[in-house]
């Protein structure tokens, strides 16, 4: 039987003008020298020759059995002439299933097998040149995509330059603003000193008493949650502290009266806090008692005038004053008397309102530069691959449908689902990093800590990147319960010098 083997295989290899046995690679032939005794190619033994395909196994990795199914680990293979060549498990040899489509893994078997490698080859050639065409039109726009990413650099180089020279301009700017509105904030204070009503002589000790015990009653008070500590927050609640009567106490506003605090506890409230407070306090209870009260006017008069005042005048504090709620107790009183500062007392109130608007204007303006530097120092980090070319793709998102879900991949920045049904968008994570093997690096990124599944882990998603002639994503779907797969197509790699390299290795 090996010598009807062994004459069938020399005469089948005889037609490709290179002798070997049935089986064996063109690259391999060399090792398969009919002269000389076989060694098993792991080098674990020797055997003569004529046991080659003998249709029994002789070496540990089967490789005296290349062209029968003896050896359960050797590999078999097809010239598929026409097609590409190709290895296949030696133990599918006649088994009846034709597995090269030259039909050569079927010599004995009596399988009716058909050889299509040409039409193969015909299909796949015209699938190659397709592919190579879209290369082609993808390394054009892989080129200005590049030409994007290094101009975006400079760009982005230049503007964080010049921020940072905005940034020490804005910073000296709100000093300057913050010197202003202090100063101005001393002369309000003291202007508004003039309007508080002159309290019976009494010794200091008595004075400080009294103010602590306000102060104290005060804190109580605006100490809501009965913390221990004033907060911010609490102090925001509160109309009396809306400096500028804008209808809103910022926060800044509220930290102005905190002594610069974010909270206080009782004993910084009556140090830091109340010499700021009282005024407005006392303002908000109608203490500072008008030079001449409008006494004997009539009620309708007075409605009047206040309205007139609301009407046409832009004072923050008439505002602050239309805002206030009185207290139950109060309300039973008569309309209380519009309040009225001397000309310099407005006048000063106003300029010190004046002063606030800049100051946070200009504090504004600096955390708008410090964001805006922030961003971009990001940016500045992120890895755009070789010669830059992800860089126009940052921030861009790509939308994809299939039955249930609309998923969105923002390069960069996050994968999203949402279902067609409805309901909250799903995150499916933020930009990791590129996480393809050197040298692929850039053939797989991943997205993870997106929103945890019940009773499972934080969804992630494993981008694979392809040469295409255009940036889409092609297709996304759940291989395991929440770990997300997507495909991306993209000229960025669509590398010409690369392609021709891997289709020379192929053919
Ligand atoms: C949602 C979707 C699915 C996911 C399940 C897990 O229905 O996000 O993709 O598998 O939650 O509970």
């Amino acid at each position: 039987m090996s010598a009807v083997v062994l004459s069938l295989e020399m005469s089948h290899v005889a037609s490709t003008h290179v002798p070997r046995p049935r089986g064996v690679a063109i690259s391999d032939a060399s090792f398969y020298n009919p002269e000389r005794d076989f060694e098993c190619l792991d080098g674990s033994r020797k055997i003569r020759f004529e046991l080659v395909n003998d249709d029994y196994c002789d070496c540990g990795d089967g490789s005296d059995e290349p062209g029968t199914a003896a050896c359960s680990n050797g590999r078999f293979y097809c010239q598929n002439a026409g097609y590409k060549s190709q290895h296949i498990p030696s133990n599918r040899v006649n088994d009846g299933i034709c597995d090269c489509c030259d039909t050569s893994d079927e010599y004995a078997s009596g399988a009716k097998c058909i050889d299509n490698c040409h039409e193969l080859g015909r299909e796949a050639r015209a699938e190659a040149e397709k592919a190579a065409e879209e290369a082609k039109i993808g390394n054009q726009i892989r080129l200005e995509m590049c030409a994007e990413g290094k101009k975006l650099k400079e760009e982005r180089a230049t503007k964080l330059a010049k921020l940072k020279g905005d940034y020490t301009e804005a910073k000296m700017i709100k000093e300057e603003k913050e010197n202003i509105k202090n100063q101005m904030e001393e002369r309000e204070r003291a202007a508004l000193d003039k309007y508080k009503p002159v309290e019976p002589e009494t010794n200091d000790e008595v004075k400080e008493e009294t103010r602590q015990i306000e102060a104290e009653e005060y804190f109580r008070m605006v100490d809501s949650d009965e913390s221990g500590t004033v907060t911010v927050t609490e102090i925001q609640t509160r109309v009396t502290f809306d400096r500028d009567g804008n209808g809103v106490v910022t926060e800044e506003e509220a930290m102005y009266f905190l002594g610069n605090r974010d909270e206080v506890n009782l004993e910084e409230f009556l140090e830091r806090s109340w010499g700021n407070i009282k005024p407005f306090v006392m303002r908000e209870q109608g203490a500072f008692l008008p030079p001449t009260p409008p006494q004997d006017q009539p009620e309708d008069h007075l409605e009047e005038h206040s309205d007139d005042e609301d009407d046409d005048s832009s004072d923050n504090e008439e505002d602050l004053d239309h805002d206030y709620e009185p207290h139950a107790e109060e309300v039973q009183k008569d309309p209380e008397p519009e309040v009225k500062y001397d000309e310099e007392t407005q006048s000063i109130m106003n300029e010190a309102n004046e002063a606030r608007i800049h100051y946070q204007q200009a504090e504004k303006d600096l955390m708008d530069i410090t964001n805006e530097m922030r961003d971009l120092e990001a940016k500045v980090e992120h890895d755009y691959g070789p010669d830059e070319v992800f860089a126009s793709l940052d921030g861009q998102c790509f939308k994809l449908a299939d039955l249930e879900y609309v998923y969105s991949l923002c390069l960069y920045g996050k994968a999203t689902q949402s279902a067609k049904s409805g309901g909250s968008e799903v995150s499916l994570g933020h930009w990791s990093g590129w996480s393809g093997v050197e040298p692929d690096k850039y053939t797989q990124m991943k997205y993870d800590r997106g929103h945890t599944c019940w009773n499972g882990p934080a969804r992630t998603v494993d981008v694979e990147l392809r040469c295409g002639k255009e940036n889409k994503l092609i297709s996304a779907y759940e291989p395991n319960r929440c770990e997300y797969a997507m495909i991306f197509t993209t000229p960025a790699l669509c590398d010409l010098s690369v392609e021709a390299q891997s289709k020379h290795d192929e053919l």
